[in-house]
């Protein structure tokens, strides 16, 4: 039973039942319509009371359903509104935890909403690309006005029950017996239906033309939020059944577009990507509370923040007394441009900073239950500060680096405890970056997998578990890319070319900015190992970047890299750039050539898909939709194009593998497919299908 009834003081209560989110599935949905046929049909039952389980209201839609045909005989959720709506008898909704999406369109369909404190409402429905379809931008305007509804509708932002009240979305907020009062309205409030479809709405052209003005374009990402505009407005100028029958239209044209499909996968992998097949559900999770983080750099002070802001004590310490107190600048700095730019109060960053201890001596790591490691990027100065961490740490403390690229193995090896030894790569900064990589060496035990998966959830990152391997899902994927830039610019492009045709794409930032503000001497320094160690032997390294740092161009922090900058930190071409990188192609012996940008897009891309698929074949990434969340939440990979393997499954995997084809005969054989490709488009399969290790699981201990 999806639904319970139960008659209490002359009103019928329905309280929806299905964990965990009670989604508003076609179960759901056959049985709430059969209890209101019940309801209205008994005389003994004079109102209605719509509730929740589950400590929540409802989730909204069933986001599964979406683009199947419903069950024969189910009602769709707008039908089962229209019911609602046209019932003799009253409907109060007792809003307790969460309403979102279908959730609060069902709730604005009653004549009453009483909410919980804690209660939280939300028409998230741009953030999968679509909007409200349910009624929802034709009842919010008449309910909040329509500035209101366009704030809410186009942020998808959950509005606390408190504001909500203010804005005539609940009529009251109950801090006591929630179902007591909303019984007692239901049976003793006014007589006969309140209905908000009868409310009439103010046309306020100015107020939506306003409001477009600021959305994203269409064609990069915006076509939901254009559509909601839309929708609202038709509210404003529509009777309300054409206003609903305009919604429906446009709903159904955001339910088949690509936008729309690509956010709901992004929407899906995030949470599959926090499922990892051999760490069960019930594996023990150790309380992190306190962390010790060691090296105050720029990793170490972001991260030291993401704990902080997620309520955790922090120990920062740092070998030397002047670079902890550099550390320590920075943090107080970063928290202060947030309070002023009133992301935080000054109480919230008192809060904040009072959780972070700083020091020089690394015994107080003896008082955590994770140290995180963030030195500098040599193996042997990782490998010393583990030595002295085994000796000083907990037994049951969890033991993290927050390499970048380095083998966990490596760190780990000659260790006691490899077990409690896990990569937790934060990106930078890392108190902004939502992604959090978590590797895994061949000892880490599940026990330190799952306790870095519920920290991340603690600390409100989005995670993927990567096998160990050089640069794991993210950064490996970003090797090949950042060469295939820098290949198209020996071989004709400009800088600025390859960063508009990436920006046009989607990235907030083409790759030539990014390593201007990432510091190309980052890269340098990792090529100068790789070579030192005697990799890349059969591909080229581009050499642009280390002639650009030979003389001193490292990027925004020079103040001048492949750009120069103004004061504004606008990025300039540069005429010493082109001159530098004019004589590099003839000393390659490259003859410049004018390269498009379908050529830029198609190269750059296809590098990442390829890179990912061989990442799936030796089991680094555990499925194509934890290598598109690494992308899209690591590197701004644009969302509504679901990461770079599902868009490979939008182009076709047998036309991937045939440009992969015609880049090899033009460009050598480092193009040439991924088995897994050619597998996977011989027999007209996508990544999609792919089963968590499916192309390979790796043998852990
Ligand atoms: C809509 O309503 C359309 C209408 O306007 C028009 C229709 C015609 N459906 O996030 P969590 C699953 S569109 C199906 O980890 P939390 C989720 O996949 C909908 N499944 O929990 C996960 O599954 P699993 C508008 C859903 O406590 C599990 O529930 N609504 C749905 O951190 C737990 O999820 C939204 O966009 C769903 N609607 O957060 C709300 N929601 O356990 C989307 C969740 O197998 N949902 N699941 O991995 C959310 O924002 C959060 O899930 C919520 C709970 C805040 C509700």
């Amino acid at each position: 039973m999806a639904v319970h009834r139960s008659l209490r003081d002359g009103a019928l209560v329905l309280e929806l039942d299905n964990p965990p989110v009670n989604a508003l599935s076609p179960d759901v949905l056959v049985d709430l319509v059969a209890a209101i046929d019940a309801g209205e049909a008994d005389s003994a039952v004079r109102a209605f009371v719509l509730a929740g389980r589950n400590g929540i209201f409802s989730g909204g839609a069933d986001i599964r359903w979406f683009g199947k045909a419903p069950p024969p005989g189910a009602p769709l959720l707008p039908d089962v509104i229209a019911r609602i709506e046209a019932s003799p008898k009253p409907f109060v909704a007792a809003i307790e935890g969460t309403a979102f999406g279908g959730g609060l369109e069902i709730a604005l369909a009653c004549d009453r909403r009483i909410a919980s404190p804690r209660a939280k409402v939300a028409l998230p429905e741009i953030n999968l690309g679509l909007l409200p379809g349910a009624g929802g931008t034709q009842r919010l305007p008449r309910a909040a006005g329509n500035a209101a509804a366009l704030r809410i509708i186009l942020s998808g932002a959950p509005v606390k029950a408190a504001e909500a009240q203010q804005l005539g979305i609940v009529d009251a907020v109950e801090s006591g017996d929630l179902l007591a009062a909303a019984l007692a309205s239901a049976t003793s409030g006014p007589a006969g239906r309140t209905r908000l479809s009868e409310r009439a709405v103010a046309a306020e052209p100015e107020a939506f033309a306003q409001a477009r003005a600021q959305l994203a374009p269409i064609d990069k990402g915006g076509l939901a939020a254009h559509r909601c505009a839309d929708a609202i407005e038709a509210a404003t100028t529509l009777p309300f059944e054409a206003g609903l029958q305009r919604e429906r239209e446009l709903f159904m044209e955001l339910l088949a577009s690509e936008q729309s499909k690509s956010r709901i996968h992004a929407f899906f992998a995030q949470r599959e990507a926090a499922k990892v097949p051999d760490v069960p559900a019930d594996t023990p999770v150790a309380a992190v509370r306190t962390v010790c983080v060691v090296g105050a750099g720029t990793m170490g002070t972001g991260i030291a923040m993401a704990l902080a802001n997620g309520g955790l004590t922090v120990h920062v310490v740092e070998a030397a007394e002047d670079a902890l107190a550099r550390g320590r600048a920075l943090i107080e700095k970063n928290y202060a441009a947030s309070a002023r730019k009133g992301r935080f109060t000054e109480a919230a960053v008192a809060e904040r900073l009072s959780r972070i201890h700083f020091g020089t001596d690394l015994a107080v790591a003896a008082h955590a239950d994770l140290v995180i490691e963030a030195v500098f990027e040599e193996l042997d100065i990782k490998r010393e500060v583990f030595a002295k961490l085994e000796a000083i740490c907990r037994p049951d403390a969890i033991l993290a680096s927050n390499t970048s690229t380095l083998d966990i193995d490596a760190i780990a090896a000659g260790s006691s405890r490899a077990g409690d030894i896990v990569g937790l790569h934060f990106f930078s900064p890392a108190n902004v970056m939502k992604l959090l990589e978590i590797v895994r060496g061949t000892h880490t035990s599940a026990h330190a997998i799952a306790t870095s998966l519920a920290l991340a959830k603690t600390i409100a990152k989005i995670a993927v578990v990567a096998r160990t391997c050089d640069g794991f899902i993210a950064n490996r994927m970003l090797a090949p890319y950042g060469r295939e830039t820098m290949y198209l610019v020996e071989e004709g492009a400009a800088p600025q070319d390859v960063d508009r045709v990436m920006e046009r794409f989607g990235f907030p930032m083409g790759p030539f900015r990014m390593y201007d503000l990432a510091g190309l001497d980052v890269g340098w320094r990792i090529r100068k190992r790789r070579l030192a160690e005697g990799r890349f032997a059969t591909l080229r390294e581009p050499e642009i970047g280390d002639r650009l740092c030979e003389i001193g161009r490292f990027g925004q922090k020079t103040g001048a890299g492949i750009y120069r900058y103004d004061e504004n930190r606008t990025p300039l071409p540069d005429p010493q750039v082109e001159a530098l990188i004019v004589a590099e192609s003839a000393r390659l012996g490259i003859t410049r050539r004018p390269v498009s940008d379908e050529e830029i897009l198609n190269r750059c891309i296809l590098a990442l898909v390829n890179e990912g698929a061989k990442e799936l074949e030796d089991g680094t990434a555990i499925r194509p939709g934890d290598i598109d969340i690494a992308w899209l939440y690591g590197f701004g990979f644009p969302v509504y194009r679901g990461g770079p393997m599902h868009y490979a499954d939008t182009l076709g995997l047998a036309r991937v593998r045939d440009e992969l084809n015609a880049l090899a005969e033009r460009h050598g054989e480092h193009w040439r497919p991924a088995p897994l490709i050619e597998q996977l488009a011989a027999r007209g399969g996508r990544f999609a299908e792919l089963q968590a290790y499916e192309a390979k699981a790796p043998a852990w201990t």
